[in-house]
C-alpha cells in the first residue's frame, strides 16, 4: 500500500485513489522549468529569470501541480555545470517563485544546491543520482522537503555508452530500495519519498519500454509513488522518428501509458496538453 499522502514541504498531496473501487488515481503534473542556456528541448528560450518566471506563470495557468526547476543539463553526454553557475541560475528563481502557490521542486544532485534551495523555499528535491551523496542525505534529513529518488546507471557523461542489465526491472527495484532504506534510516519519513526508474538514464529503448511496462510492479514492490519522466526524450524520438520539437504527441501517449500503470507523478514539458489527456482518461476510467 502506498502512503496516504505525499508530503512535500508546505504541501501535501493525497496518494491513494479517492474511490476505493477504482485503481486509478489522478496523477500530479510536474512541469519542467529548464534554465539551462543549452537546454536541448527549449532551445534556450527560457534562459533569463524573467522568461523563466513567465513560463512558470503559464504552467500554473495550465494546471501544473509541481514546478521542477533544473539548472544543469543532464542530456546524454552533457558535462557537469560548476556549482556557482548552478546556484546563480537556480536560487534566484526559487526565491522568485516561492510564493506562487505551487510546490517548487529543484532538480539537482549537488548537496550545496539542495541546501540553498531549501533555504530559499523549495518544497521538493529531485535528485537524478538518487541521493547517492551522504552530504545530500544529511541536508535532506534536516528538512521537510519531498524527494524524488531516481535510478541512473553510471553518470550523464557515460550513461548511454553501453547500458547493460541482467534484469533491468529487478535491478532498478533493488537500487531504489537500497537508496530509500538509506534515506529512511537517516530520518526521512516514508511519506516524503517518491521513486523514479529514470527513463533514458543509462537505458536502451528496450530497457525503457520494459520499465514502462513495470511501473505498477515497481510501485507495489516499494510501496512508494512512482514519478515518470519521458517527455520529449530520445526514447520517444526512437519510437516515432521525430526530432525533439515534434515529440509532444508521443510524449502524451507515454504519459498516459505511465498513468495507466499507476504512476502518481508525470514530469512533462507540455503541461496544458498533458492536463487535457489526463482529464479524458479520468472521464472514462475514474467514474
Ligand atoms: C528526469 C529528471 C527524469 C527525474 C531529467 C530531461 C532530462 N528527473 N531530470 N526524472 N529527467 N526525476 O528532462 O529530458 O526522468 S533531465
Amino acid at each position: 500500500m502506498l502512503p496516504t499522502f505525499f508530503e512535500c514541504g508546505r504541501f501535501r498531496f493525497p496518494m491513494k485513489p479517492v474511490n476505493n473501487a477504482s485503481t486509478m488515481c489522478k496523477p500530479l503534473i510536474m512541469g519542467i522549468l529548464n534554465i539551462t542556456p543549452d537546454s536541448f528541448s527549449d532551445g534556450g528560450k527560457f534562459s533569463s529569470l524573467d522568461h523563466a518566471i513567465s513560463h512558470a506563470e503559464q504552467m500554473i495557468e495550465d494546471g501544473v501541480d509541481i514546478i521542477d526547476i533544473g539548472g544543469e543539463s543532464t542530456r546524454p553526454g552533457a558535462v557537469a555545470l560548476p556549482l556557482d553557475e548552478e546556484l546563480k541560475r537556480v536560487i534566484p528563481l526559487v526565491y522568485a517563485l516561492r510564493d506562487c502557490g505551487k510546490p517548487i521542486s529543484v532538480d539537482t544532485y549537488k548537496p550545496e544546491v539542495m541546501r540553498e534551495a531549501i533555504i530559499a523555499g523549495a518544497d521538493m528535491i529531485n535528485d537524478i543520482r538518487g541521493f547517492a551523496s551522504s552530504q545530500a542525505r544529511e541536508v535532506i534529513a534536516d528538512s521537510d522537503v519531498g524527494l524524488c529518488v531516481m535510478h541512473m546507471q553510471q553518470s550523464p557523461e557515460t550513461m548511454q555508452q553501453r547500458p547493460s542489465y541482467a534484469n533491468v526491472t529487478a535491478e532498478v527495484i533493488a537500487f531504489l530500495r537500497e537508496r530509500c532504506d538509506q534515506l529512511l534510516s537517516s530520518g526521512v519519513e516514508k511519506n516524503r519519498l517518491s521513486i523514479d526508474p529514470g527513463f533514458g538514464f543509462g537505458k536502451t529503448l528496450e530497457h525503457n519500454i520494459e520499465l514502462l511496462q513495470h511501473i505498477r510492479l515497481i510501485q507495489d514492490e516499494l510501496e512508494l509513488p512512482v514519478l515518470a519522466g519521458m517527455s520529449r526524450k530520445t526514447m520517444i524520438g526512437a519510437i516515432t522518428g521525430k526530432p525533439v520539437e515534434r515529440r509532444m504527441a508521443g510524449s502524451l501517449a507515454a504519459a498516459l501509458m505511465a498513468m495507466s500503470q499507476g504512476a502518481r507523478i508525470l514530469r512533462v514539458h507540455d503541461v496544458a496538453e498533458t492536463v487535457d489527456a489526463v482529464r479524458v482518461w479520468q472521464a472514462v476510467n475514474a467514474t
